[in-house]
């Protein structure tokens, strides 16, 4: 019988445990998710049929010259995969080995030392190394980790790092050349030993707590075995069998270099077969262990042991970035400043965290404009989504504004940016940067405005002008020879409609019977000068003309005479356009017969 007691005792055990775990800092109840479930973890680099991919649903092959490329498309999930060639054809080259004294457990500077060499030990020598993450349904971050070697010698002991510093790297001098580069806390060490007969014998993965100056915990975070079903969450598998090659459909899709001195057996033929126990392959689930955050370098490489302390031999580096962001920029439609010269164009830019497990930090934009392109442009930021306060901080060529001081995976920061000159619209690039960690920069993206779309946001500038002449009246005056002279009074007005956006400076109308036309203030018909209109202004002339009988039209009944008149003007944006002709047409007689002359007639 269970006794109260005993369950007392097991419900304390259960929350002791939890609490340990949540005091260690690893998320308490992330279960393992078996790496081996979503990717071919089966001692070979073919996809073949089956749903789930391998290494060469990864990359390209390169073939006939060394590496991979990945390809344009990856599977479903997966992300940052990275290929590092580590040999040279034809030679026993190698420029990155360990220098004597480097050691997984110390810090990369100072700790970290490499060299080059002309005559590589095949037994410890890495062909390839190459890695790429992966999302699962459950979001938890796994990523997988390969190798090919050059040798089927003996037992072999590998190490793997996904390290955080983005800078870490040591381009081997002449000599012993120090590493660059830190670890960073949550750095993670794979360390596996496999037999030549193709037995992953062990598999263990251990954390750096604490940055340059932590480090290498000495209780693994993770351990496994063998990829064969069981729920792992670390696990590796090596080839079992000789991967062919040679030939059209090769088990090997991209170059090796392998020594053929000790073969296996008779399908190991070529230096670019690999031969039983050449090829391992694994993968760990991150998320279960605790692990977070955004990685940048891979490191794969060969060891004396699985001592944590081991010598450590050959080793092939490349970039493995989890952890990016998106840029896009916006804009909306461009008003005409009160100077009717410049604009105020507005847009928004977002950044936007694409990694799928990752926070990033320090999040920058910089309008890149140049000066001497674009006219007297100015750019303030207008508004901010982002927890830092930044609203009227101008925008400088060259200089980043802080926006946000993080990202949560899939989380965005949208910033106005409100800018003044005399393009129609003004657009520019965005710079957006952020940090795979707090104070890094080593994440970037840009984003332009399409053209389409600029165009679309130009403020509507219409160049236009409205005539119009009526005819004010006809008289009887003194003419030569002391006779009488018919006289045609004329009234002709020019507005700037208010849809156009700009002011007009006009020139006098000219008229085609007018002589002269001089221009009055439209209310007092006083004298005026003032041929600049502002949208919706209007300048008023008069003017007169003694017309002949050449002038006259439709006689006797409908007795008339006309004229015409246009003007130009030059907008402050669009430059010189005309308006016009328009003509004017004065009556002698009565044609609506209301009693009252046409001529003097305001309801006509
Ligand atoms: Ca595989
Ligand atoms: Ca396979
Ligand atoms: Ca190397
Ligand atoms: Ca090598």
């Amino acid at each position: 019988m269970f006794s109260l007691t005993k369950l007392r005792k097991a419900l304390s055990a259960f929350a002791l445990c939890c609490l340990g775990v949540m005091g260690m800092g690893i998320t308490p109840f992330a279960l393992a998710d078996n790496p081996a479930t979503y990717f071919q973890l089966d001692g070979d680099m073919k996809g073949g049929t089956q749903e789930k991919p391998d290494w060469s649903d990864v990359f390209d092959s390169n073939l006939p010259a060394v590496g991979a490329t990945p390809k344009a498309s990856l599977p479903s999930g997966f992300s940052s995969p990275t290929f590092v060639v580590d040999f040279f054809p034809a030679t026993s080259n190698d420029n990155s080995l360990f220098a004597t004294g480097s050691k997984d457990t110390l810090n990369i500077t100072p700790g970290w030392q490499c060299k080059k060499t002309n005559n590589v030990n095949d037994k410890t020598d890495i062909n390839n190394a190459y890695a790429v993450a992966y999302i699962n349904p459950n979001n938890h971050l796994i990523v997988y980790f390969a190798l090919d070697v050059a040798s089927n010698d003996g037992t072999k002991d590998v190490g793997f790092w996904f390290l955080k510093d983005p800078d870490v790297s040591c381009p081997a001098g002449s000599g012993t050349t120090a590493f660059v580069g830190n670890h960073t806390d949550g750095d993670v060490l794979i360390v596996s030993e496999f037999t030549n007969g193709g037995r992953v014998s062990e598999i263990k993965a251990y954390r750096w707590n604490g940055g340059a100056n932590g480090s290498l915990g000495t209780t693994p975070i993770a351990s496994g075995g063998e990829c064969n079903g069981d729920a792992f969450n670390v696990c590796a598998r090596v080839n079992t069998a000789v991967l062919n090659g040679d030939g059209a459909n090769a088990d090997v899709p991209w170059l090796v270099k392998s020594k053929t001195s000790n073969p296996s057996g008779p399908a190991y033929t070529s230096s670019k077969d690999l031969d039983i126990g050449m090829f391992f392959e694994g993968g760990i689930d991150l998320t279960a262990v605790g692990i977070s955050g955004c990685f940048n370098r891979y490191l794969a490489d060969t060891r004396s042991s699985t001592s944590l302390g081991a010598t450590i031999f050959d080793f092939a580096l490349g970039d493995f970035s989890n952890c990016s962001i998106g840029a896009a920029k916006a804009c909306t439609q461009a008003t005409v400043n009160s100077d009717f010269a410049t604009f105020t164009s507005p847009f928004t830019a977002t950044v936007t965290n694409s990694s799928p497990t990752g926070t990033v930090y320090d999040v920058t934009i910089n309008e890149s404009f140049n000066f001497a392109n674009t006219g007297e442009t100015s750019c303030t930021i207008t508004s901010n989504t982002g927890d830092q306060n930044v609203n009227g901080t101008e925008l400088i060529t060259g200089t980043p504004v802080k926006v946000a001081s993080s990202l949560a995976p899939g989380a965005s920061v949208t910033v106005g940016i409100s800018c003044i000159g005399s393009l129609n619209s003004f657009q520019n690039a965005i710079h957006a940067v952020a940090g795979s960690a707090p104070g890094q920069s080593d994440i970037t993206k840009d984003a332009v405005v399409s053209a389409v779309s600029a165009s679309a946001c130009q403020a509507t500038v219409t160049a236009d002008l409205d005539i119009t002449k009526v005819c004010k009246g006809m008289q009887l005056v003194a003419g030569t020879n002391g006779l009488l002279a018919l006289q045609t009074d004329v009234r002709v007005e020019v507005t700037n409609p208010s849809t156009s956006n700009q002011s007009v400076t006009i020139t006098t109308p000219v008229d085609t019977k007018v002589s002269t036309l001089n221009q009055v203030d439209c209310i007092t018909g006083g004298a005026k000068s003032d041929l600049v209109l502002a949208p919706n202004e209007t300048a008023c002339f008069l003017g007169s003309y003694n017309p002949t009988n050449a002038d006259l039209v439709n006689p006797p009944s409908s007795a008339a005479f006309t004229d015409g008149v246009s003007v130009t003007g030059e907008g402050s944006i669009n430059g010189t356009f005309t308006a016009g002709p328009v003509n004017a047409t004065c009556y002698l007689c009565d044609t609506d017969l209301d009693g009252i002359p046409d001529v003097t007639d305001t309801s006509d």
